[in-house]
């Protein structure tokens, strides 16, 4: 049995620069350490995330309360723990909090140090982190979905959705996923470039072009699409993410224009989309509590396309069962901070499978060079993965880890189903 010596944490930063959480753990002299991400977008649902709220240090950004907690409460009652036992030490930290949104310890040094058991622990078995999870053999490369435009609130553009995504849903292995969307990208660049719109990025590694309606943005994918001599819809498909909570006010949405309309209207809207640019996927179209919408959109989409739940879900078991039951959604997006810890992501994960929900895990816009969700699409058989687009080290981070993982696998390595 390999024992926890000791667990200590640092504040470091993320993609965006704000502050964030490091915890390393130790057993003897061998240690591993993960990071915290952070999202903008964030769900109202989520777990909460510790920081310090004084304004005139970091402009309240700091965690030095969270680093503090760990290195104090944290790390004595992990002392002597097994290291293996990555359940028992999560439900020792849910414990110590005791609190319905992890509002006492703080979902981030939670999940900082959760994930650091788990990095250690396969470390000390010395086997690849994508083993440590569930999958036990025939080991499956999920489908990255790339954020090539951004919009929302992970840029200055105007752009009422988010995300405009592409996956590769013609790839044979994860190397030519990521050669195909290579090529778009890179062909999306040269539009941009000669319609003199700005090719600088976003968040997530997107471009950011100062492009203010949501059909411009998917004509200049299909496009590029088209230019890299693949067919939308088979080769590539087109996936969206609206994070609709962000444009709902008064029971009426702003998705498809900055006019906001009814419900009914908003669908119409959506299904004149999906049919004109072929959009196999739509994370968060409606807000975190319109539960109604969700289920109308599914009935009107009629199990055409992949209808995600984020902000929706929270990665919550709880609200993952009233979605099961309201029929919201067919899709779950799975984020580890939003719930705070491994045990209850990989619980999560399994209910989503055992309903038939395809799961896909997620990054947070503010990310870090932690590569740990790669190998968690991995180990737990997830279908697709979410990355923001190939660029930005800290998005491409993930790519890389998920080639290298290809690469070990050799023969065996398969892509997963859609
Ligand atoms: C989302 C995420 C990641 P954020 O909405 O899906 O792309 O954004 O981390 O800002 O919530
Ligand atoms: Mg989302």
């Amino acid at each position: 049995m390999s024992k926890i010596s000791k667990v200590v944490a640092r504040q470091i930063f993320d993609s965006r620069g704000n502050p964030t959480i490091e915890a390393e753990v130790f057993s003897k002299n061998i240690s591993s350490s993960s990071i915290c991400p952070s999202g903008a977008s964030t769900g109202s649902f989520e777990a909460y995330e510790k920081r310090d709220k004084n304004i005139k240090d970091y402009n309240g950004k700091s965690v030095f309360n969270a680093v503090k907690i760990i290195n104090s409460v944290i790390s004595k009652n992990l002392k002597n723990q097994n290291i293996h036992n990555q359940e028992k030490i999560d439900h020792i930290l849910l414990k110590l909090d005791g609190t319905k949104q992890k509002t006492k310890l703080g979902a981030n040094s939670m999940l900082a140090v959760s994930m650091a058991i788990k990095k250690l622990s396969s470390k000390i078995k010395k086997i690849p982190l994508y083993k440590n999870f569930l999958v036990k053999k025939n080991y499956l490369l999920p489908f990255p979905l790339m954020n090539i435009i951004n919009g929302g609130v992970h840029a200055s553009n105007g752009l009422q959705i988010q995300e405009f995504m592409i996956r590769p849903d013609g790839a044979k292995s994860f190397t030519q996923a990521v050669k195909m969307c290579f090529l778009v990208i890179n062909n999306l660049k040269k539009l941009l470039t000669n319609l003199n719109l700005s090719t600088s990025v976003g968040d997530e590694g997107g471009f950011a072009p100062m492009i203010s309606s949501n059909s411009h943005a998917l004509q200049l994918i299909s496009k590029a699409i088209k230019m890299s001599n693949f067919k939308n819809g088979k080769d590539i498909s087109i996936c969206l993410d609206v994070a609709a909570n962000e444009l709902f006010k008064k029971n009426k949405y702003s998705i498809h224009s900055k006019k906001f309309v009814s419900v009914e209207k908003s669908i119409q809207e959506y299904k004149k989309l999906i049919k004109k640019y072929k959009i196999k996927s739509i994370e968060d179209p409606f807000a975190e509590n319109d539960w109604k919408s969700w289920n109308k959109f599914m009935i009107a989409t009629d199990k055409q396309i992949q209808i995600v739940g984020d902000d929706l879900y929270v990665t919550n078991l709880e609200r993952l069962k009233v979605g099961f039951l309201n029929q919201s959604s067919n899709a779950i997006l799975i984020k580890l901070n939003q719930i705070g810890t491994v045990t209850e992501t990989i619980e999560v994960i399994k209910f989503a499978q055992n309903i038939g929900f395809k799961t896909i895990i997620s990054h947070r816009s503010g990310e870090s060079e932690d590569t740990f969700i790669a190998d968690l699409a991995v180990g737990t058989n997830s279908n697709q993965i979410k990355s923001g687009s190939l660029c930005r080290s800290e998005r491409v981070a993930k790519y890389n880890q998920l080639l290298r993982i290809e690469e070990s696998l050799g023969k065996n390595a398969k892509m997963n189903k859609l």
